[in-house]
């Protein structure tokens, strides 16, 4: 498996963050797009805002809320809408980089697909992912993160408030704001608008303050969103082996939480025995 080179891993320390450059080629860039485009029209996960609900709930849609391909889309659970959507669970040499970054004793735990509409009305916020929780966490520099993800963009973003990935530099090693402090923005100091090429990658810890900048840019900013975490922490899109586990390499199934035995209390403490061969397997 590939790993990260000195440089990489000295921004990925400092930073807390990488940019991976042409992972996907035009064709795949289409592919996606023309993917996200056609399950808009179909039911899925997407956020469910009503206020009785618990903060950041998603639920069962018969289609995305908006049917306009442009429009805001954000949605959960992918991996049953096409192979391809599995493929990217263990894609190199993106995985490869993840497992030299967290180590090989993880789980795939969320996978997304945001449309960032253009407008004035776009969403901008900024965030550690894991919420209240995660963000009281300090890690050192030569620690593997508890979770992170890789964003596929799949638009162009060359321009500043275009739907940017915007993040805090260093910001996961850093105090950070707690509750009742400052809000923090994409427009705080020390903020960096990320530009990069559809095809494109970014690497980042839950811990980094990061988030979308506004979208005045003219045209939707569209990504792909996969999250992994460290065995013992259980993934948040889904609480049993989902089905499509059935469909996947026996690395892929690892990473979607089968260990190779029914469920018993105990499990996902120690990791089984041949965990480090199924994940360098491929
Ligand atoms: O859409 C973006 O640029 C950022 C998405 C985001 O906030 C996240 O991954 O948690």
């Amino acid at each position: 498996m590939q790993t990260l080179s000195p440089e990489q891993r000295r921004q990925w320390q400092v930073d807390g963050y990488l940019h991976l450059e042409q992972v996907f080629d035009a064709d795949e860039v289409n592919f996606y797009c023309d993917q996200m485009d056609r399950f808009r029209k179909v039911p899925g996960y997407e956020p469910d805002r009503r206020p009785e609900l618990p903060i950041g709930h998603y639920s069962w849609m018969d289609h995305t809320p908006d049917l306009d391909p442009d429009g805001f889309m954000d949605r959960r659970e992918l991996l049953t809408y096409d192979q391809g959507f599995i493929d990217l669970i263990d894609r190199s040499p993106v995985f490869d980089y993840i497992v030299d970054i967290m180590g090989p004793h993880i789980l795939l735990s969320m996978t997304q697909a945001i449309v960032r509409h253009s407008g004035e009305d776009s969403h901008c916020y900024t965030h550690t992912d894991g919420g209240e929780s995660l963000r009281r966490f300090r890690v050192s520099e030569s620690s593997p993160p508890i979770a992170m993800k890789a964003m596929y963009l799949l638009t162009d973003v060359t321009e500043p408030d275009s739907g940017n990935l915007t993040v805090f530099p260093g910001s996961h090693m850093r105090p950070i704001p707690l509750p009742g402090e400052r809000t923090i923005t994409p427009y705080s100091p020390g903020a960096a608008q990320l530009m990069g090429k559809a095809g494109d990658v970014y690497l980042f810890p839950h811990a980094l303050w990061h988030g979308p900048s506004r979208n005045l840019s003219g045209r939707s900013r569209r990504c792909l969103l996969y999250n992994y975490c460290q065995l013992w922490v259980r993934c948040y899109d889904y609480h049993t082996i989902p089905d499509v586990a059935q469909r996947c390499t026996p690395r892929q199934r690892r990473l979607l939480g089968d260990l190779g035995y029914d469920f018993m209390p105990g499990s996902y403490f120690y990791v089984p025995k041949d965990q480090e061969d199924v994940i360098a397997a491929g």
